[in-house]
């Protein structure tokens, strides 16, 4: 790393003590950015990275319900409003047991230049609890969404603060969240929060984009080399709404998708993962995949524990969670035949992972360019608000599609102009931060 940013870089880990993947965030994308500083030397004497790892405002705020039986939990909630240069703050909430300030940090950070690249006009933000869903009923996880928007309300707003959804947030609890926001403030805000119902201000495509867009995006890095998803054999991590929609993407460009996984284990299914089958056992009935496996019969294969990544393919996808894919994982992918592999997950490949992908000359796609249809897709939901419209699937796929085709092209572009041609890591970090960093400039020392 350049030496000048190294300095920062220390000062910002001693700063943010035991936020490890905030860390980790952090240093990679600074490790990108040497070349940068060399050509704009007015980012320095900005502090623009000083500034920029330093969220705009965080809050931290007690969440208490009452379960089922009446017993009281008290949970904690978090809003990361890290940077508004280019728009309102945008991103996530992820509702899982591992989630702290250092998570949420990390979260917030990648999303930043995230949704830089995608060319709409959103800030980066992130925020959740560290409260369980895992088996909790409808009533309860009503009554948690109710009591963490009663203390996120007054932060949050069309014009300052828009979440969506992430880990353990889908449809259920959006329309929850929404419902509390509007009942204290009286206002029907369509654009105060993204991935709502298509009855009341959703938007089509957006529960495909993550998925979709991350494997368009894996496409047009095979394109660079001749090549395409037809006939690839893909190995995706998770189960979940990202997981499902990049299985489906790949699958209808010709792909066969052998193996998904979720916290507990994994499924083989050489036929080729039965989207509608999937769909039904994780979306409507909220079941493990064990029950995949029992319903499809004796062709799919059910590994407890393990790492999907023991399975061979051609193209991996990891749309689970972050430091899921070690260098040894990487290594073992490597060692059987991967050509390209897309992060549909935040941060899931560890750095020696990342190393591993780049040395053995394995196209890599990372997370801030690869995923970032799902947000991009939010900022078309709060267009569409905006406008008090709804377009159709075939017109908002087509906008995704072409917003994935454009980051692709601007990481790729961007890596080249600074020597490093195919380095979609480089491109990503450039990218983003020379968009955020100029505007920060523009805008003064705030
Ligand atoms: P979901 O909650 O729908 O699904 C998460 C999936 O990942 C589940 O299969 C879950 O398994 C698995 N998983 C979660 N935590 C772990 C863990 N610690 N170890 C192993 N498996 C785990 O979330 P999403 O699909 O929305 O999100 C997946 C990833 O994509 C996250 O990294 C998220 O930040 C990222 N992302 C999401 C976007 C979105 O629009 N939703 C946009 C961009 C990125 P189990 O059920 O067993 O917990
Ligand atoms: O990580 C992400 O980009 C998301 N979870 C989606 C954020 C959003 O605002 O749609």
């Amino acid at each position: 790393m350049d030496s000048r940013l190294e300095a920062v870089r220390d000062t910002v880990l001693a700063r943010n003590p035991g936020e490890l993947e905030f860390h980790q965030a952090v240093t990679e994308v600074f490790e990108s950015l040497g070349p940068v500083h060399d050509r704009h030397p007015e980012f320095l004497e900005g502090a623009v990275l000083e500034r920029l790892c330093e969220p705009e405002r965080q809050i931290i705020f007690r969440v208490p319900w009452t379960d089922d039986s009446g017993r009281v939990h008290v949970n904690r909630g978090f809003r990361v409003e890290f940077n508004s240069a280019l728009g309102p703050y945008k991103g996530g909430l992820r509702f899982h047991p591992s989630v702290y300030l250092g998570i949420v940090k990390f979260l917030g950070f990648e999303q930043i230049f995230k949704n830089a690249l995608t060319g709409m006009p959103i800030g980066g933000g992130k925020g959740g609890s560290d409260f369980d869903p895992r088996g909790r009923s409808d009533a309860e996880i009503m009554r948690f969404c109710q009591s963490f928007m009663t203390e996120l309300y007054r932060h949050i707003g069309e014009y300052t603060d828009v979440p969506a959804g992430d880990i353990g947030v889908g449809g259920r609890e959006i329309g929850y969240l929404f419902g509390q926001y509007k009942r204290i403030t009286n206002r029907y805000e369509s654009g105060v929060l993204t991935g709502k119902g298509m009855s009341w201000g959703g938007s089509l495509v957006r529960p495909e984009a993550t998925g979709f867009g991350t494997v368009i995006f894996a496409e047009e890095m095979l394109k660079t080399r001749g090549q395409s998803f037809d006939g690839q054999r893909v190995v995706v991590s998770g189960s979940g709404n990202v997981a499902i929609y990049a299985i489906a993407k790949a699958q209808a460009l010709g792909a066969t998708v052998v193996a998904c996984s979720d916290s507990a284990g994994y499924i083989v299914d050489e036929a080729g993962i039965d989207v509608p089958l999937l769909r039904q056992i994780k979306e409507v009935e909220r079941a493990r995949l064990t029950e995949y496996a029992a319903r499809r019969g004796s062709s799919v294969s059910y590994v407890a524990g393990g790492s999907v990544w023991d399975v061979n393919g051609t193209v991996a996808l990891p749309c689970a969670t972050q430091n899921e894919l070690d260098g040894d994982a990487a290594a073992k992918l490597v060692s059987n035949g991967l050509v390209a592999i897309a992060e549909g997950a935040n941060m899931p490949s560890t750095r020696e992972a990342v190393s591993v992908f780049q040395e053995a000359g394995v196209l890599f796609g990372p997370g801030k360019a690869a995923n970032a249809g799902g947000v991009a897709t939010s900022a078309l939901e709060m267009q569409q608000n905006a406008s008090r419209d709804s377009w159709s699937f075939e017109h908002t796929e087509a906008r995704l599609t072409e917003i994935m085709v454009g980051i692709h092209d601007r990481c790729a572009a961007t890596a080249e102009e600074y020597g490093a041609p195919g380095n979609y890591v480089l491109g990503a970090n450039i990218g983003g931060f020379v968009k955020v960093a100029d505007a920060m400039l523009a805008q003064g020392l705030i």
